[in-house]
């Protein structure tokens, strides 16, 4: 009857609610258990101070199964101790979930914080400006030694190591020299840019640039710094010593739209920054060169004599629309042509698409026919027959793909044992070395390419263990590569013969950049 139908959903309403109240009981108040154990190294906001961000943004990259062993080991050699003495198990897992959600509201960094931030230590009256050490200052060589958040400085004619010492939390991107290579500008993942004096080997300025950040770019001017950031959607332009001088929201033109910003690259040549963003399709370009033509409301297509009102060219932000995003970049020696992926957005559409387009009338010139994602900065130029060709692994399958410059069409598909993020030559070597470190079974091997043949000449191997990421000496002679690991290597090869002359004790050496090359802009490598 209704009565007692009442009376029974009643008494499960009763129940269920009762139930809700014990699991919640036993549910641990992860919230609060942040601000008790944690905020005060990774601050309330979870933005980071001593310790670095736990946003998802921040932790996109780290792997579920780690973040519960850090909390319950701690971190060796920082500061971050382990908790499982003093935390259950549910309370652990809590909290590694937690730190997977969003904050809410959004942390802020605005110019500000970013201002608030910077550290500036100048040089003292009866320090001289010169090196502390004795070696060629063209042939160092930079390693970021991402196992335990170090960088090596060494001597590339002795392959001595100069200094190491510690940098942010996960550097990532190669970082960036002044152009007469005294200077080095690093960004770590977390939003950081450091300036590091090369010669008296001590840090000059540190900034936080944003929340989460890509990379940084250093005008080829040494003049200007620019930071491209996740969190905050902006860009951050400073002086070389680190000053904010602005920051550029990262939106389309009516402001409806803002978008993560993938990279920003010096176009030297150009004398301008080249933007990649994320999640709009529009590429930018910010010019530091004070002639720069004036900008006309930006869009090419919407651009109407008269109509328009003009904004300065310097420093100014001038827009090509595209259609769609492109959100990884390559450039030809030029600067004139900017070769762009589209990675895969779902599931749903897994391959990988590029296209070619030019900076000077700003648009799309070509479809580019690759094979897979290219990693960033991943692929060289090189003379090739009468024409120039560039030449990438990618991320997609275990093959090279090689491209006339010229036409934009694939000349060689070259087979490696597996996919690979890295290749890199020199003008003086014939040969381009490349990793298949995605591959399980192929990521110990690099595969050296005739760049005249376009075939693979040799391998060499580091059985079972991650071998990537290769530089070149300033002469070309000798080829650098990482073995990948916390117990890792930096192994020297002799470029003509691919015999090993020397090995260092690295702790897992992410990158290396050569000093000399990188200003030079060298062919062989990124810039
Ligand atoms: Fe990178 C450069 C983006 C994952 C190591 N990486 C770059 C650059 C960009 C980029 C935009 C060029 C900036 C520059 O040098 O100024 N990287 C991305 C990604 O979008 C991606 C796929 C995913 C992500 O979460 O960021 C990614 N990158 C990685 C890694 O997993 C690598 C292998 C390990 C790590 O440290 O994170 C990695 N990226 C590198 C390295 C460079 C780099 C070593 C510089 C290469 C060089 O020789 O210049």
């Amino acid at each position: 009857s209704g009565p007692s139908r009442y009376l029974a959903a009643l008494g499960l309403f009763w129940l269920a609610g009762l139930h809700a109240q014990t699991t919640e009981a036993l549910q641990p108040n992860a919230p609060a258990l942040y601000q008790q154990h944690c905020a005060v190294c990774h601050g309330a906001q979870r933005t980071g101070i001593m310790g670095p961000a736990l946003l998802p943004e921040s932790l996109e990259r780290v792997r579920p199964a780690e973040v519960l062993r850090v909390i319950q080991q701690g971190r060796p050699a920082t500061q971050m101790p382990g908790f499982s003495e003093q935390l259950g198990d549910a309370e652990i897992r809590a909290l590694a979930a937690w730190v997977r959600t969003p904050v809410v509201p959004a942390p802020r960094w605005g110019e500000d914080d970013i201002r608030a931030s910077r550290t500036f230590t100048p040089m003292p009256d009866d320090e001289p400006a010169k090196p502390k050490w004795n070696a060629d200052p063209m042939n160092l060589f930079l390693v970021v030694e991402g196992g335990d958040h170090h960088v090596s400085l060494l001597d590339g004619d002795r392959f001595e190591v100069i200094t190491r010492f510690a940098s942010r939390y996960a550097l990532h991107g190669g970082p960036k020299f002044t152009p007469d290579g005294r200077y080095v500008f690093f960004g770590s993942r977390d939003g950081w840019i450091t300036k590091y004096d090369l010669w008296r080997l001590r840090v000059v300025a540190e900034v936080r640039a944003g929340l989460n950040m890509r990379n940084v770019a250093v005008s080829g001017d040494g003049r200007w710094v620019m930071a491209a950031n996740y969190l905050p959607h902006t860009l951050a332009l400073f002086d070389a010593d680190l000053n904010l001088v602005q920051t550029y929201a990262a939106a389309t033109l009516d402001g409806k739209a803002s978008s993560r910003v993938s990279a920003v690259y010096d176009a030297t040549p150009r004398k301008s920054f080249v933007v990649a963003l994320k999640d709009i399709p529009e590429l930018w370009e910010i010019s530091y060169d004070r002639n720069a033509a004036p900008i006309y409301d930006g869009l090419v297509h919407d651009y109407k004599m008269g109509e328009a009102i003009a904004k300065p060219g310097y420093l100014g932000v001038r827009r090509t629309p595209l259609s769609e995003p492109l959100d990884d970049f390559f450039f030809d020696q030029s600067y004139r042509h900017v070769l762009g992926a589209t990675r895969p957005r779902s599931g749903a559409d897994e391959r990988a698409s590029a296209q070619v387009v030019n900076l000077d009338i700003r648009r799309k010139v070509a479809d580019l026919p690759i094979a897979g994602m290219p990693h960033l900065g991943s692929g060289i130029t090189f003379a090739w027959g009468d024409t120039t060709v560039l030449a990438s692994p990618n991320l997609g399958g275990g093959a090279v793909d090689v491209i006339d410059m010229q036409t934009w069409k694939t000349v060689r598909t070259i087979a490696t044992p597996g996919p690979g993020f890295f290749m890199r030559s020199h003008e003086d070597t014939p040969y381009a070395w490349t990793d298949s470190m995605m591959s399980p079974t192929a990521k110990d091997t690099l595969t050296i390419i005739d760049k005249r043949t376009l075939q693979p000449v040799a391998q060499v191997r580091e059985p079972g263990k991650t071998l990537a990421h290769i530089e070149f000496t300033r002469d070309g002679r000798y080829a650098l590569a990482s073995v990948w690991e916390m117990d890792g290597a930096l192994v020297v090869y002799d470029a003509a013969t691919f015999k090993e002359v020397k090995r260092l004790p690295m702790k897992k050496p992410v990158g290396k950049y050569n000093v000399w090359n990188k200003i030079t802009r060298s062919e062989g490598t990124s810039h």
